[in-house]
């Protein structure tokens, strides 16, 4: 032990000994509160700027990136809510945790390690409510309620250890006057507290609260620059995904264009109370009687599903903004403020309209790169922004470390605490490693693993096609150009074929074990 050290450790040791001399209960470690949504773009988020921004401002997630730290560049390490979930937990890849896909998957492991129960054993006092979608009941907290499988936005069921039960509400207002109550209840215990408050929106199909229905209805967002992909270049993934707003995204379903003849249908309004359909119905009614009248077609179809589909996902997102507001004001108001780390994060990134797409799943930065916000004061300066390559792979280890909670060797990401410091260690990783498994499944989108940098890519969609792709983000960001038979990339090619292969080794993960995974022909 060098001297520093050894004065900085007596230092410790005589501020807790003064601190048990005076009897003083001072409450040494944090609070942590998770808050995570489904499929919440970075691009929707006005803190990472962008061309929504303006149009549909996030006030209260952007107070989090103020008073702390935006991260630019956090990789998901397999786009999927399930198996995203599921990393979050065990700080392990997806073929160490066993949850793979959404379907046709076994339910999570909840025996297994997870940093809830590690921190739980330390003397956290801790919760999860909202989305869970990982099928086995939560294990590690004290307190959970969740809602069954995807949920839904108006009037949920929601499932606790004693049973389930319908709540009337919307779903977002419910997880946090939900959370709100915990909080009211933790903070009397004078033990630390750790929260998982997980919205289910903006997935899917983006259900508008009560008090946000209006909210966007009259506004014309831009346009992405891809929007008309037609994915000449790149192979047969893009090709024969089905993902497309001009194909895939329902007028009916999706964006509500439910015909009178079909109004019995709209599974969202048949679970709202006659007040809250009134309401929905008097937004959507002149809507819909526009749209059956203009008899749009081709590109103007498409231009309009792009607006009407981002009027309900901003909106969605509104809703969850407001909630973010609330416990960062319950915070303060309870003094709780200072002593209490707050994460914002989406399961993985979406795509609004990128390549002509919604949904997520694909290797591409729009739904490879999720959001993240970590208020953390004292520690994080606020304002700052980080552009290193982090992922959702080091939550666990993360959260372990800030708790002063040892972090397990078998757990595969590394903690950020270092980073949140602004002390990024020289060793770093440099190189992320991904992989995604559910195929055949809805949207089409083949299996695929793969490498990042800070400026490429290298994709391998293997087993069905058997086909590489190589990006160069950094001067083609929209990700247009396959260059992987580009020989001017040659040395590139090779480099990253070498730190592909490198990842899955140190990850214990090859194109071996992952055929293994596959279903017998
Ligand atoms: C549902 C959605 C899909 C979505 C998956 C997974 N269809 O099946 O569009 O990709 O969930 O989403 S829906 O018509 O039922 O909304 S995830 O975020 O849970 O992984
Ligand atoms: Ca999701």
């Amino acid at each position: 032990m060098n001297s520093e050290i050894r004065t900085l450790s007596l230092l410790g040791l005589a501020s807790v000994a003064a601190a048990c001399s005076t009897g003083e209960k001072k409450q040494e470690k944090p609070n942590i509160i998770y808050i995570m949504s489904d499929d919440h773009a970075y691009q929707a988020i006005s803190a990472y700027g962008g061309p929504l921004a303006k149009y549909a401002p996030t006030p209260n997630l952007d107070r989090i990136a103020q008073n702390g730290m935006r991260f630019n560049r956090c990789l998901v390490t397999n786009s999927l809510s399930g198996p995203c979930r599921a990393v979050v937990l065990t700080g392990k890849y997806s073929h160490k945790n066993g949850f793979m896909k959404n379907e046709g998957q076994a339910p999570f492991d909840g025996t297994q390690q997870t940093f809830p129960k590690l921190l739980q054993a330390s003397g956290y006092n801790t919760a999860m409510i909202g989305k869970w979608h990982l099928e086995s009941d939560p294990t590690g907290f004290n307190y959970w309620e969740i809602l069954p499988g995807q949920g839904n936005y108006y009037n949920p069921d929601f499932i606790t250890a004693d049973g389930r039960k319908r709540n009337e509400g919307y779903v977002t207002d419910l997880i946090t006057d939900k959370c709100l109550n915990w909080l009211t209840q933790a903070k009397e215990l004078k033990k630390p507290f750790m929260l998982m408050m997980h919205h289910k929106a903006p997935h899917r199909e983006w259900q508008p609260g009560p008090e946000e229905l209006k909210l966007y209805k009259d506004i014309t967002f831009p346009e992405p620059a891809t929007l008309f992909d037609d994915y000449s270049g790149r192979g047969r993934a893009e090709h024969e995904q089905d993902m497309t707003i001009a194909g895939t995204m329902r007028l009916i379903e999706d964006l509500k264009l439910y015909p009178d003849t079909m109004k019995s249908k709209n599974v969202g309004l048949n679970r709202m109370n006659p007040d809250q359909a009134a309401e929905w119905n008097a937004v959507y009614d002149p809507i819909i009687r526009q749209f059956y009248e203009s008899k749009l077609s081709g590109d103007d179809l498409v231009r309009f599903k792009y607006q009407r589909y981002l009027q309900d996902y901003l909106a969605c997102i509104a809703a969850v903004d407001k909630s973010v507001g609330k416990v960062l004001d319950f915070l303060k108001e309870n003094g709780l403020d200072k002593n209490t780390i707050v994460i914002y994060a989406s399961d993985q990134g979406f795509y609004l309209g990128e390549h002509g797409w919604f949904d997520k799943r694909f290797m591409f930065e729009e739904s490879y790169r999720t959001p993240l916000l970590i208020q953390w004061p004292g520690v994080a300066a606020p304002g700052s922004i980080n552009s290193d390559i982090v992922s959702n792979l080091d939550f666990a280890e993360t959260i372990l470390d800030m708790a002063g909670v040892e972090v397990p060797a078998d757990m595969q990401g590394r903690s950020m605490v270092p980073v949140l410091k602004g002390k990024t260690p020289a060793d770093w990783r440099k190189e992320h490693y991904y992989h995604y498994y559910e195929y055949p499944a809805v949207h089409s989108v083949k299996r695929h693993y793969g490498i990042s940098t800070d400026q490429y890519k290298l994709i391998h969609f293997y087993y069905d096609i058997d086909e590489w792709e190589l990006f160069d983000f950094k001067n083609d960001p929209g990700e247009m150009k396959n260059l992987y038979n580009d020989p001017a990339y040659d040395s590139v090619k090779e480099d990253l074929h070498k730190r592909l292969k490198d990842l899955m080794i140190r990850y214990e993960d090859s194109d071996e074990l992952a055929k293994s995974f596959l279903p017998a022909k």
